[in-house]
């Protein structure tokens, strides 16, 4: 289950709810990486260029109808087709700042009704992250960040239900980050706990044994 990997780059996971300012800070924070000399990527789940990411996208943009199951297994999928490529790039020192991943898989169907251990088992086993940080947003703030866009899912009764599920998760090693806070000061707080969990992770193993 463990690889020795001294040196290898961090895996840095952005959750929350849509509008909580995971891409803004996904960004800021990869700047500041960047900007520091570290060899740094940023991903973003679901990978829509995929062949399955090409489903996935028509299923959220809703020219494309398919069952809960069916788009939660897509997903998962989704994860596991880029699992290697985000293993090589850690185990060879890159840090990834991850914009959602498993835990969105689960919050966005488990607030569709499907039951919570059904949809966590399909991602048993993935790379497993060394830091979340959770934006967290009321569905009702997130709604004064302008209106919900065109995608499936992009309302506030949903994402109220979303972000039940998320905070019912009640992961300890998630970092809960308010949300309303100012971009920069959000920015300052990321930044710090990250070369922090940058440097930690050279000496520790990469896990996989998410779930
Ligand atoms: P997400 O990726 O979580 O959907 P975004 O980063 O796209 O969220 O941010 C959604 C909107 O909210 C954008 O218009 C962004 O500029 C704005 N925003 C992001 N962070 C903040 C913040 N801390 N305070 C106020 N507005 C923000
Ligand atoms: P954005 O591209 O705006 O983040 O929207 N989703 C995502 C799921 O339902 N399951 C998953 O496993 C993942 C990764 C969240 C993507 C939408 O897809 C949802 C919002």
């Amino acid at each position: 289950k463990f690889e020795n990997n001294k040196n290898r780059g961090a895996f840095i996971l952005f959750e929350g709810c849509d509008r909580a300012g995971k891409t803004t800070q996904a960004t800021k924070l990869f700047e500041y990486i960047q900007s520091l000399g570290h060899p740094v990527k940023l991903w973003k789940f679901p990978e829509r260029k995929t062949l399955i990411g090409q489903v996935i996208d028509e299923y959220l943009k809703k020219t494309r109808e398919l069952d809960d199951r069916t788009i939660h297994l897509l997903f998962s999928a989704n994860r596991w087709e880029c699992v290697s490529t985000m293993k090589e790039n850690i185990l060879n020192g890159t840090t990834l700042i991850v914009d959602r991943y498993a835990y969105s898989g689960l919050a966005f169907s488990a607030a569709k009704g499907l039951k919570l251990e059904w949809c966590k088992y399909p991602d048993k086993g993935l790379l497993t992250p060394d830091i979340v940080f959770f934006t967290d947003l009321s569905s009702e703030d997130a709604a004064k960040r302008g209106g919900f866009g065109e995608e499936r899912y992009e309302n506030q009764s949903f994402q109220k239900k979303v972000r039940e599920i998320y905070l019912s998760l009640k992961d300890p090693t998630w970092k809960i980050l308010d949300a309303r806070k100012s971009i920069s000061e959000l920015h300052d707080q990321i930044g710090k706990m990250s070369l922090t969990i940058i440097q930690k992770c050279k000496e520790l193993p990469l896990k996989e044994d998410l779930f």
